[in-house]
């Protein structure tokens, strides 16, 4: 058992509360993990928010960091003393039928315990000093400054990166690049449209560009977004607030008929349907990125479907971890993508509350907090 700092969703919509709490040491195919910098999330604030049905308090949330091996439990095979890695919400245990089956990167091996707030031994690490049990969120609890972590829910990545950048590859980067390249196989040469330029929307729109697009249109309510998103590769902008009449129709008649493949970053299921909808007739696909709120429904006229749309969702960006998070924080040092532009905040962790403000002032991309 040791003791270590962490920011404490204590209930849903309360501020988070940073105290120090105790860890109790890895178990078997379990990892201690000392975070060095962590990313805030959009889905850390909908949890932290009290909208997300899985939602469970107190815990401690975060789940996009990067950080040092301390010790390893019995049997962990794969990783040392020392590794760099990257926590994976989504992990990779290279064994479950999802992980062999090429369609699809929801590895289920764990997946109940960690919708349950616990690692797969149905306990959990982390308590307070009084003994009250905190539990897990996502299978990572990166805003901790140390972390027990299942192996197969770890990356191992190189040792020269950056730990306040290469964070970000552990949720907003792997997600955007991965939706185009994993999910919709964007084709060299394809019309899209992006919906939402925040910290998803941006990579989206990076990896459209990676991918060869002609035509990348960012749709987003606040103006102020216009600057970062044509540095990573936007081509035309849409503020919704300011088109008369159809949005569906202005960007259908903007993209030639409809874009090949449209993205949602929003989580606003008005936006979901707006982006099924301008995509093109006969071929377009739309991707749902975003978490919509609990409850919250999408609909359409089957009859866009029918004449030759469709619609699907990734998570993760379609990425299984252990094997591809390792190839994009190379591409990120050998500069095939930027994210140094996209950390627009850096936070201690008694300020992390601060990052949560910022998101909803629309001020930041990612607020980054480092230990
Ligand atoms: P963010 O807050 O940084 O960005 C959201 C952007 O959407 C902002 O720029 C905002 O101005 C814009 N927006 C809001 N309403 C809009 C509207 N009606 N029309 C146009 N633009 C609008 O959030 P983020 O971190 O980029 O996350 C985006 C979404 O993706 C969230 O719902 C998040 O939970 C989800 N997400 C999903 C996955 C996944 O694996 N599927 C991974 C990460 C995040
Ligand atoms: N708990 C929410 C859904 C949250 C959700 O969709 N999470 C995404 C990752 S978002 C990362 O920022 C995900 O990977 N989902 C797959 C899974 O198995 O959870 C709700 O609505 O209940
Ligand atoms: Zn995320």
């Amino acid at each position: 058992m040791m003791r270590t700092r962490a920011a404490v969703a204590v209930a849903p919509g309360k501020p988070l509360e940073v105290m120090e709490v105790n860890l109790e040491g890895p178990k078997a195919g379990e990892v201690l993990v000392e975070i060095k910098a962590t990313g805030l999330c959009h889905t850390d604030e909908f949890t932290r928010s009290g909208d997300d049905p899985e939602g469970i308090f107190p815990a401690i949330l975060g789940h996009e960091g990067a950080g040092v091996v301390i010790e390893v439990g019995e049997g962990v095979t794969s990783l040392a003393v020392g590794d760099h890695v990257i926590p994976l919400y989504t992990p990779e245990c290279r064994e479950c039928e999802y992980c062999l089956n090429p369609k699809t990167n929801l590895c289920q091996s764990i997946r109940s315990t960690q919708g349950a707030g616990l690692l797969p031994d149905g306990t959990t690490r982390f308590s307070m000093l009084d003994g009250t049990p905190i539990h897990h969120y996502m299978g990572c609890s990166t805003f901790a400054n140390h972390t027990v972590v299942p192996e197969i829910a770890l990356a191992k990545v190189r040792k020269d990166a950056p730990f306040d950048k290469i964070c970000y590859i552990g949720c907003g980067v792997t997600t955007g690049i991965g939706a185009v390249i994993n999910t919709a196989k964007v084709e060299i040469g394809s019309t899209a449209i992006v919906f939402g330029l925040g910290g998803i929307g941006l990579n989206v729109i990076q990896g459209l560009k990676l991918a060869g697009a002609d035509q990348i249109v960012g749709v987003d309510l606040n103006p102020g977004k216009i600057e970062m998103a044509t540095h990573f590769g936007m081509t035309h902008f849409v503020n919704p607030a300011e088109v008369e009449g159809d949005l569906v129709a202005h960007l259908v008649e903007l993209t030639g008929g409809g874009a090949d493949y449209t993205f949602d970053a929003t989580g606003n299921v008005n936006v979901m349907r707006t982006a099924l909808e301008a995509a093109h007739k006969g071929w377009g696909e739309s991707i749902i990125i975003g978490v919509a709120p609990a409850g919250a429904e999408i609909s359409t006229r089957p009859f866009q479907l029918v004449t030759g749309r469709s619609w699907r969702g990734t998570a993760f960006g379609g990425a299984s971890g252990r094997t591809d998070v390792p190839k994009i924080v190379d591409w990120y040092m050998d500069g095939k993508i930027e994210i140094d532009p996209m950390i627009t905040h850096k936070l201690t962790l008694d300020q992390i509350n601060e990052g949560f403000d910022l998101m909803h002032a629309g001020k930041s991309i990612r607020a980054v907090v480092e230990f």
